[in-house]
């Protein structure tokens, strides 16, 4: 991926900011992101990555939409509508966003007082991850969804990805295929499982819900004080899909004993008890709507979204590190043996997985 741009005047004026200071922001492994310190308050400013996203315009509309949808229902809720969601800062004229010099910008106000974290402390932050993704889906359940744009098509049509690595064994641009033969393989014995949830879809068992798609525990804002989850960010992928890529990501993200990236296998493993929490604060807050179908499958959504974005590093590897950030050669590879491990073991455990759920089934009814 390319170096970071520079954030410009022209970029600062057309927001209206007079900066007292810019800093990069760390996290994420596709756009680029800045704090800015202006007198009149602290905003973040992002590049957004237009490979990813072709249709930067489209992002923008769909979470100027969603934002302004939460902020109405979190009043609604007497919660404190600066702080449980985020608020799209316009260009001084009236814009969600704005092209310079080939990238395009967009601000939100920054959320103080909290921080994101890339893994979980321990359950505590698990359950409260669990009741903001889970109230996030609760408050934009009757979201206009065809209002939406599908942002980035089949984004978790896991036999899509699967079909996209298949690809990328063939053409094996990076020349890397020969030292991933145990990941394909791996890969390859779980093709036929990964159709489960769009076969379901297809045959209309699971309904389509709005919803985030990106819910990694660092999405998600932590008040510094308290502990309590404050806020749900990167919207970006907000668009229409199913419970279980929502939870099933989140598992994946969270349910875990290391980083994304960590390389020393023995300490990568899926944790049941931060499952458990997790579980039981997303249902606390969205179970109560949730279909019996949509119960059911959330273990998979665990194991399907885990594998997924195993098969996208995968890929992206042999595909020689085009779409992901990378900071060192093996990056991808490793974050690829590090989410098969976590699937593997999340297979082993299904069956503890789908008790747990149906323990904290009734909880939200
Ligand atoms: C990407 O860059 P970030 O953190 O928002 C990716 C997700 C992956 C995630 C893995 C648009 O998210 O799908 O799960 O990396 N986002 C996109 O960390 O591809
Ligand atoms: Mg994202």
């Amino acid at each position: 991926m390319a170096n970071r741009p520079e954030v410009t005047q022209e970029v600062l004026a057309a927001f209206g900011l007079q900066a007292l200071e810019v800093a990069p922001m760390d996290g994420g492994h596709i756009n680029d992101t800045y704090r800015v310190r202006t007198e009149a308050g602290e905003f973040v400013l992002q590049r957004i990555n237009h490979f990813v996203f072709p249709s930067p315009e489209d992002v923008m509309e769909n979470i100027s939409g969603v934002t302004a949808f939460l902020q109405e229902k979190i009043a609604a809720e007497g919660g404190d509508v600066d702080r449980e969601t985020l608020s799209v800062r316009k260009t001084v004229d009236g814009k969600a966003g704005l092209w310079s010099g080939g990238n395009y910008w967009r601000c939100t106000t920054f959320i103080g007082g909290a921080s994101s974290h890339e893994v979980a402390s321990g359950p505590e932050m698990l359950k409260e991850a669990g009741y903001a993704f889970g109230r996030f889906q609760r408050l934009l359940a009757d979201y206009p969804a065809d209002t939406l744009h599908e942002i980035i098509a089949d984004f978790h049509n896991t036999p899509v990805r699967f079909e996209q690595l298949r690809q990328a064994i063939e053409k094996d641009a990076a020349g890397r295929l020969q030292e991933v033969a145990a990941e394909v393989a791996f890969a390859r014995e779980r093709e036929e499982a990964c159709g489960l949830l769009m076969r379901m879809l297809a045959a209309g068992e699971l309904p389509l819900r709005v919803t985030h798609n990106d819910t990694k525990m660092s999405n998600i804002l932590m008040d510094d004080a308290t502990g309590k989850a404050v806020c749900v960010i990167d919207l970006d992928t907000v668009m229409p899909g199913l419970t279980a890529f929502d939870f099933g990501d989140s598992i994946r993200a969270g349910a875990t004993t290391a980083a994304e990236d960590e390389t020393n296998l023995d300490i990568v493993h899926f944790d049941l008890n931060r499952f458990a929490a997790f579980a039981e604060g997303f249902l606390s807050a969205a179970g109560g709507a949730l279909t019996e179908n949509e119960l059911n499958t959330l273990p998979d959504g665990a194991i399907l979204m885990t594998f997924e974005v195993g098969i996208r590093f995968l890929a992206d590897y042999l595909n020689g590190d085009v779409y992901f950030r990378v900071a060192k050669p093996s990056h991808n590879l490793d974050r690829a043996r590090n989410q098969f491990k976590l699937v593997q073991e999340m297979e082993a455990k299904r069956a503890e997985m789908g008790a747990i759920i149906a323990k904290f089934a009734g909880a939200g009814k």
